[in-house]
């Protein structure tokens, strides 16, 4: 049995939650509320050093972190992963840019505003986040105008990487009506069978 550490509202961990479902897997949920403070005990430190969730335990005690490692972890060898090659790397130019490009700002302000309810607190950072969230829409805009997935012919785990806060961007205040290529991929998405969005 596979052990999942998350938090129930991050879309981080619900990447996991996905892929162990799209890949019929079972797993046991561990609830850690990464913005009350669960993410830095004793105990949760000894699980990921790094202090964040989502952390995955298999079953010989390995434990695996980072979403977009676990996705690519449990979709090797499923239609979710190319193999090795430019199919492949065409995926992971996603993953990447999902983590530096989109989830530092799109995730951000949806924790910030929708979440927290913080806005005042931050209200002198939030205009840079919403702006580089746009950027990284519009990146995903010139792709999905003329695709039907991010990467390549078929849905991927760079979907599923960028659907998990693309789908909740509205919670953070991101406008998606001038991004018809987003919101027609997001039906998409939500359109594969076993897929369960978070919101
Ligand atoms: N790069 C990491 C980011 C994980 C992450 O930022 N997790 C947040 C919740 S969504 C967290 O645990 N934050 C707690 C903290 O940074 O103290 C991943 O993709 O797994």
């Amino acid at each position: 049995m596979l052990t999942v550490y998350g938090f129930g509202a991050s879309g981080n961990c619900w990447k996991v939650a996905q892929i162990l479902r799209s890949t019929d897997r079972p797993f046991a949920w561990i609830e850690v509320d990464s913005n009350a403070g669960g993410t830095r005990t004793d105990a949760f430190l000894a699980v990921n050093p790094n202090g964040k969730v989502p952390a995955v335990v298999l079953a010989d005690g390995e434990v695996l972190t980072e979403s977009n490692a676990i996705l690519a972890h449990f979709a090797e060898g499923t239609a979710w992963l190319p193999a090795p090659g430019l199919a492949r790397t065409r995926v992971f130019e996603w993953l990447f840019f999902e983590q530096y490009s989109h989830e530092p700002y799109i995730a951000v302000a949806r924790n910030w505003i929708g979440y927290l309810k913080a806005r005042t607190r931050y209200a002198d950072r939030l205009p840079e986040v919403m702006e580089r969230g746009y950027r990284a829409l519009a990146v995903m805009e010139r792709r999905l105008a003329g695709a039907d997935w991010l990467a390549g012919g078929a849905p991927s785990i760079a979907d599923l990487a960028l659907f998990a806060y693309t789908h909740v961007a509205h919670e953070g205040e991101f406008e998606l009506s001038a991004y018809p290529g987003i919101r027609a991929w997001l039906e998409r998405v939500r359109a594969i069978p076993g897929i369960e969005p978070l919101g």
